[in-house]
């Protein structure tokens, strides 16, 4: 569809310039040299593609031209766009874990987009003529709360949530108690993404993952990593931490429209060898898209 597709070049503008955009330059017209490697190894670093993902994205390719005789740097193109696209898992074809209710927890550190693309998700879901339940298990802030419960109304979203300073764990066993009541098919669990501690954050998400376990026997299904792509490789720390404390079942990259650093994405994808499920790509609801890795390489690729 041409506005999927647009929106997928829009949203990667600032990656698509600022970096890998330089590559069709580079391999426009000349052949295969020396110097054609460290251009492509430099671009591909400031990509924020991280040093172990460029440098095993350069080997294999080096491997291909090898093995295939390539001498012409637009063969190399083809290549690099090929190797991109199998760098990342293909989105699965179904994204709702298939219990009923599907519960699913949103974690990532505060500001990465958790709140409002739990909203967007909801949105999303209910267009589809789901049934969905929100709960704010961020209970430490007063706004985060209000934050959730604005969306929630606006989208006419039920919402569950406790007291400020309550207990998250109490309001994510009352969120699946509640799910499985009324009926619902899927259970977003909006979570802190702020202590004062990462140790007390990382005891608070554990805690919030078990008392949900309790509630439903293998709940959560679902624990989606939500990171900012204008983190670049501060993203992949928290991936490391946050993945340590709950197994990340798959990840939102959020704000790839506000940045130039879209190359995290395979270093994330190395990192976790979970599928990246959608992408932000502005602000609105419908920006949240279901990530698309062929979308996502031709729209940080392509010449235009
Ligand atoms: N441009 C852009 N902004 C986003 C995107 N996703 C989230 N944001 C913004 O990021 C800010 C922080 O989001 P929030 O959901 O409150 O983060 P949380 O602290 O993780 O819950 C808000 O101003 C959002 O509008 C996105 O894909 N693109
Ligand atoms: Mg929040």
């Amino acid at each position: 569809m041409a506005d999927i597709f647009s929106k997928w070049l829009n949203g990667l503008e600032r990656t698509r310039k600022q970096t890998f955009g330089r590559i069709s330059s580079l391999l426009g017209t000349s052949e295969i040299n020396a110097q054609t490697w460290e251009d492509l190894e430099e671009i591909l670093i400031q990509a924020d593609m991280g040093l172990e993902t460029t440098e095993s994205v350069i080997a294999s390719l080096r491997k291909v031209v090898d093995e295939e005789g390539l001498t012409r740097a637009p063969e190399l193109q083809q290549k690099l766009r090929e190797e991109l696209i199998n760098r990342l898992d293909e989105r699965p074809e179904e994204i709702l874990p298939s219990e009923h209710p599907a519960v699913v927890l949103l974690i990532g550190v505060n500001g990465s987009g958790k709140t409002t693309t739990a909203a967007k998700l909801a949105k999303r879901f209910v267009d589809q003529g789901k049934k969905v339940l929100l709960a704010a298990a961020d209970t430490y802030r007063a706004a985060a709360v209000d934050q959730l419960q604005v969306w929630a109304e606006r989208l006419s979203i039920p919402v569950i949530a406790g007291q400020t300073g309550g207990d998250p764990g109490a309001v994510a066993y009352d969120a699946v108690e509640a799910a499985k009541s009324r009926g619902i098919d899927l259970l977003l669990i909006d979570t802190a993404g702020r202590l004062h501690t990462r140790y007390n954050l990382m005891e608070e998400l554990k805690k919030v993952h078990r008392v949900t376990g309790k509630a439903m026997p293998g709940a959560p299904h679902g624990v989606w990593l939500v990171l900012d792509a204008t983190t670049g490789q501060n993203a992949l720390h928290q991936a490391r931490s946050f993945n340590e404390t709950t197994k990340v079942t798959g990840v939102i990259l959020t704000k790839l429209d506000s940045s130039a650093r879209g190359g995290m994405a395979f270093a994330i994808q190395k990192e976790l060898h979970v599928p990246i499920l959608f992408a932000g790509l502005g602000e609105k609801p419908e920006d949240l898209q279901p990530f698309d890795r062929v979308e996502f390489v031709d729209g940080i690729l392509s010449e235009r």
